[in-house]
Order: C-alpha cells, then structure tokens, then sequence
C-alpha cells in the first residue's frame, strides 16, 4: 500500500513511466473499479431450472428494482446497490449471447436480449464491514433481494391468474372462483376476503392483493396448492 501510495497515486503518466517498478505493478493491481456482470435464474418447484429467457429477466429486472434508488431516494437504507443493463446480439454478438444463454440454463429459449445485473466496487480491497466479511454482506443482501423479488413475481403471476377479465383488480366473483378451482374451501376464501378487506362491492387492487396474499399464505396449510 505505501508503494502505491508514494509511487502511482497521483502522479502523471510521464512519471509513471519514467518508473520501471511502478509501471510493473500497474498491470497486477487492474483498473481500481470492478464492474461485474451477472445474471440470476430460479428452480421451478419441481427443482428443475427454469428455461425460460423472459422469465429469467423478469427475476433480474425485479432483483434491480428492489435493489436500486430513485432520484431522491434514501441510499442508506440499502446493503447493496445494482444497476442493470440488456446485453443484446446486435451489441455483443450471437456467441458471446448463446453461451451466456446456455451458462443461465435457457439456450433452448427464443430471444437474443438478456438482462443481467451490474454492480461497482470503487474499493476492490474492501474485505471487511462492522457486520463481518464483505462477502458475507453481499450474500445475504443479494439472496435476500432474490427470494423477495421471486416472492413478488410469483404472486404478481398468481393476480395474473385471478383476473380473469383483465381489468387489473380483483373482484369477489374472481377471487372465488379461483379459489375454489383450485381446492380452497369457502371459510379459507372468506378469510381471505377478510385480510383483503374487501365488501362484496369492492375490488382488491395489485398492492392490496400482495399484502393480503402473503399473510394468506403463511397461515394456509393449502399454501403450496396455489403456486402455479
Ligand atoms: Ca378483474
């Protein structure tokens, strides 16, 4: 660190390469911001790997909206930050797509536009934080921002399901008939009502609907009969 300190930072480029010993260092340090690309799949419940392209950027663009800020937002609340971009074959090319296809476990899909998650270190030697290893932050942040955005997206799919006139709400009749389609007795559906907070004249919006279903679904012992 002090021969970094004394013999590259800030000095010019005609000193750096003036100096054989710095100029032997450079290419072993690397630039000093790493930004590292990468993209998540999920397991269908069945354990199997999902091997659908739109699906797998439907998770990574949700991970990037949990873990992102807007202008104005608050950043201290956030363990980690990403940012995202499409990686399209016009731009990278069809090989370098297909193998990047393959590596998520979704060659066999169509489309050529994957989204992947990007995230920046300015610190590339930041190995420790007040919670424990850098690393283990990390982990955690990302796991936990990845079974949240699954979580959303499966009953985002779920709501999908329910409104079966694609009015974008959820009315009584199409809450029932669901339910019971898919073996929910009418107490259960009464009590899901309830938490919806819903009259029979009312009508359960997106919010309301993933509000209400997840503590549904942590009482339910039918939990896992409605996961699509
Ligand atoms: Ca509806």
């Amino acid at each position: 660190m002090r021969f970094i300190h004394e013999r590259i930072n800030r000095r010019s480029v005609d000193e750096l390469l003036s100096d054989p010993e710095a100029m032997a260092l450079l290419p072993e340090l690397g630039p000093d911001q790493n930004i590292l690309t990468y993209a998540v799949n999920f397991r269908n419940p069945d354990g199997s790997l999902n091997t659908n392209l739109e699906q797998a950027n439907r998770l990574n663009k949700a991970v990037y909206d949990l873990l992102s800020i807007d202008p104005g937002d608050e950043i201290y609340g956030y363990g980690m930050i990403v940012s995202t971009t499409d990686f399209s074959e016009e731009h990278y090319g069809k090989t370098f797509i297909e193998d990047f296809k393959r590596r998520l476990g979704v060659s066999s899909s169509p489309g050529s536009t994957v989204t992947v998650l990007r995230s920046t270190t300015m610190a590339p030697w930041l190995l420790s934080t007040p919670e424990g290893s850098f690393l283990d932050v990390l982990e955690f942040e990302l796991r936990d921002a990845i079974l949240k955005s699954m979580m959303r997206d499966s009953m985002f799919q779920i709501f999908t399901e329910i409104d079966t006139n694609k009015d974008g709400v959820l009315d009584v009749s199409e809450v029932m008939s669901k339910f019971r389609e898919k073996g929910y007795h009418d107490d259960e559906v009464d009590a899901f009502l309830q938490l919806c907070d819903l009259d029979r004249s009312g009508t359960v919006s997106m919010e309301e609907f993933l509000g209400a279903f997840s503590q549904f679904m942590a009482k339910s012992k039918l939990a896992s009969g409605v996961s699509a």
